[in-house]
């Protein structure tokens, strides 16, 4: 097949879902085209079926802000017209569902058939989308794709309790290729943050608020008062600061680690004992799933669709949104002894494998096909 992706091309589970899927179906034989403001981070791989289009957004004195759906839909026209894709997968509905239908239009208008594909990731939905200011163009946008998925049970029922959707939405949960979780070398690397003896734990995210990043530091803290330490800070977002002044006054700045928007998440989980994500919700968790891969154990909320993916005490544990003196406990019990963090530890990498990319590719690739069917 020859498929159009319109994906974020920054840090974020949607980006990293987006670009992962279209690698993998590139290296099935398909042939993918991504459209998108700048390279996806993920897409540093050369392969002779992927291709990447940058839209430029033109600027002109009239523009307090530049018409960044007008631009992706005349170059999802253009691209779509001269590279004759078969059919376009939007990940992450604002703006790029819209976007599609309004290129679906205009080709319309000239005999081509363009089946869309949207996938709701999250944000979109919970937090920006049910917006008064984007969710009429949101509800039409969804309706209007030819399918719909979202990557979790939770954010279906989400989807469906906030907006008017006539539309079936099928579950995809997101996946993970596990091929880049082993045979790492990472010689050296815990022995940098950690010396023998102590704990690492890490956490991954962009730093918003929706991450409560502050309670990663709180569960920390407790976790310090009982065993000997470490912190991994990955990742960098408007939070960041908040959560290194708070580090300052707790006095704990010698244990924590920011590292930024580091490339090498896959080496540093490998490394870790453990992984925090207390957000305040999670469409599904991809980080958590990134940790599981690793082989490492997750501490969590309970919220969304994080129950989905973190299997409370056997993979980790969860806790409500905010309480971290549960959290605290829970990572104190799964750090109990070495025979309990391995036990963790083994049984989190077999549940990462329920979520691989061979186990998910091929819904796609049938949704896909359904969606050829009924164009
Ligand atoms: O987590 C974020 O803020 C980034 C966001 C995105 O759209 O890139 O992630 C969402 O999509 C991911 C991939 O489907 C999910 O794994 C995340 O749970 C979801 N984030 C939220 O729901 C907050």
């Amino acid at each position: 097949m020859r498929i159009g992706i319109v994906c974020y091309p920054t840090y974020g589970g949607s980006g990293v879902v987006a670009t992962e899927l279209g690698k993998a179906l590139a290296e099935k034989g398909h042939e993918v085209h991504f459209i998108t403001y700048s390279q996806p981070v993920r897409l540093e791989t050369y392969s002779e079926n992927l291709f990447y289009h940058e839209v430029h957004v033109p600027d002109y004195p009239l523009f307090d802000f530049l018409p960044y759906e007008l631009a992706l839909t005349s170059k999802l026209v253009d691209v779509i017209r001269f590279e004759e894709l078969e059919l376009l997968h939007v990940h992450y509905a604002i703006p790029h569902a819209y976007a599609a239908f309004m290129a679906k239009q205009i080709l319309g208008s000239t005999g081509i058939k363009l089946p869309v594909v949207t996938t709701l990731h999250g944000t979109d939905i919970t937090l920006v989308g049910k917006n008064p200011s984007y969710k009429p163009a949101v509800t039409f946008s969804i309706n209007q794709s030819d399918i719909v998925t979202s990557v979790s049970e939770s954010l279906k029922r989400d989807t469906l309790e906030f907006f008017d959707i006539h539309k079936e939405i099928e579950v995809i949960p997101n996946f993970i290729d596990l091929s880049l979780y082993r045979g790492l070398d990472t010689t050296g690397i815990r022995q940098r943050f950690a010396k023998d003896g102590e704990y690492l734990l890490a956490h991954i995210s962009n730093f918003r608020k929706v991450k409560r990043v502050g309670d990663v530091i709180k569960v920390f803290n407790r976790v310090l008062k009982e065993k000997p330490a470490k912190l991994l800070m990955i990742g960098d977002g408007p939070e960041r600061e908040a959560a290194e002044k708070q580090c300052r006054e707790l006095g704990i700045c010698d244990q924590v680690f920011y590292l930024g928007k580091t490339k090498a998440v896959e080496k540093l989980l490998a490394v870790s004992d453990l992984f925090i994500l207390p957000s305040e919700t999670e469409s599904f968790g991809l980080a958590a799933l990134e940790a599981m891969a690793a082989g490492v154990p997750v501490i969590s909320s309970n919220t969304g669709g994080l129950p989905e993916v973190v299997e409370s005490g056997k993979v980790g544990f969860m806790a409500p949104v905010g309480e971290v003196d549960q959290m605290a406990k829970h990572a104190l019990t799964v750090l109990k002894d070495d025979e309990t963090l391995r036990r963790f530890k083994n049984a989190a990498y077999g549940h990462a494998e329920n979520f691989s990319m061979d186990a998910i590719l091929p819904k796609y690739e049938a949704l896909y096909l359904k969606a050829l069917a009924h164009a």
